[in-house]
């Protein structure tokens, strides 16, 4: 019922208020597209087999880098790239010493199944609160973002056996990082009218789906997707 009340409230996109917080989810947003963009580039070189497809995936982020640009100026926002950088900057180091130790299997875990879920979970969330302009770029944006991650579970399925110490491994470094993130936007995002227990709420739904379609059992995925969670 409260949550009725609140999502119903008329929200003033132009006020001062919403476009500050806009600066840096936007941002956060714009970045997150470019790096998923430079990673698929990169796990292109690292699957050779799955290079054309892969590609096609990194030019699809660099058209939602450019759709969220286009919501940052229809509303007037200048986007605070330099705090998106440093928001990224811990799954990036480990996307790039992963891909450097040629981890494709982090690197997947990293890119296409934690971004692309947390990306999948933001977008599903903002899309009620979205302007319209804004709402009709992000419902297409998000419907490419679950073929980003099928394409992580597609992969990792057909590898599971060769794969699950590393996938657990790599969840253990990665996972945590995702919690500290989401409570770093949590006040922004807020302001935006996403609410935190909804986004970790549809983040958890989508990562355990994933984890399930790869072939872990329910009790993995328990104690895999929660890793992390109460710090
Ligand atoms: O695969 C993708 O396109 C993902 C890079 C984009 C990440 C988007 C990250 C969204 C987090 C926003 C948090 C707002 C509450
Ligand atoms: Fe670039
Ligand atoms: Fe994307
Ligand atoms: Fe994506």
């Amino acid at each position: 019922m409260q949550q009725l009340v609140e999502q119903t409230q008329e929200i003033d996109f132009q006020s001062e208020k919403y476009k500050d917080a806009y600066s840096r989810i936007n941002a956060i947003v714009i970045e997150g597209e470019e790096e998923a963009y430079h990673n698929y580039i990169r796990l292109a070189e690292l699957l050779p087999n799955s290079k054309d497809e892969l590609i096609k995936l990194s030019k699809m982020e660099n058209k939602h880098k450019k759709g969220f640009e286009a919501c940052g100026r229809n509303l007037s926002v200048t986007p605070d790239i330099q705090f998106a950088k440093k928001f990224f900057s811990g799954l990036h180091e480990n996307f790039q010493k992963a891909a450097a130790d040629g981890k494709v299997v982090t690197c997947l875990l990293i890119q296409s199944l934690i971004i692309e879920c947390f990306a999948i979970a933001a977008y599903n969330i903002y899309i009620p609160v979205a302007d319209d302009f804004a709402r009709n770029i992000t419902e297409c944006v998000v419907k490419d973002e679950y073929s980003h991650l099928n394409f992580g579970e597609v992969w990792l399925e057909a590898n599971f056996e060769d794969s699950k110490a590393e996938l657990e491994a790599a969840n253990r470094q990665n996972l945590p990082i995702v919690w500290q993130m989401l409570n770093k936007v949590a006040d922004d995002a807020k302001i935006l009218g996403m609410e935190k227990d909804a986004l970790v709420e549809d983040f958890m739904i989508q990562y355990g789906e994933a984890l399930s379609n790869i072939g872990f059992t329910t009790r993995d995925i328990m104690r895999l997707s929660a890793y992390g969670l109460a710090t």
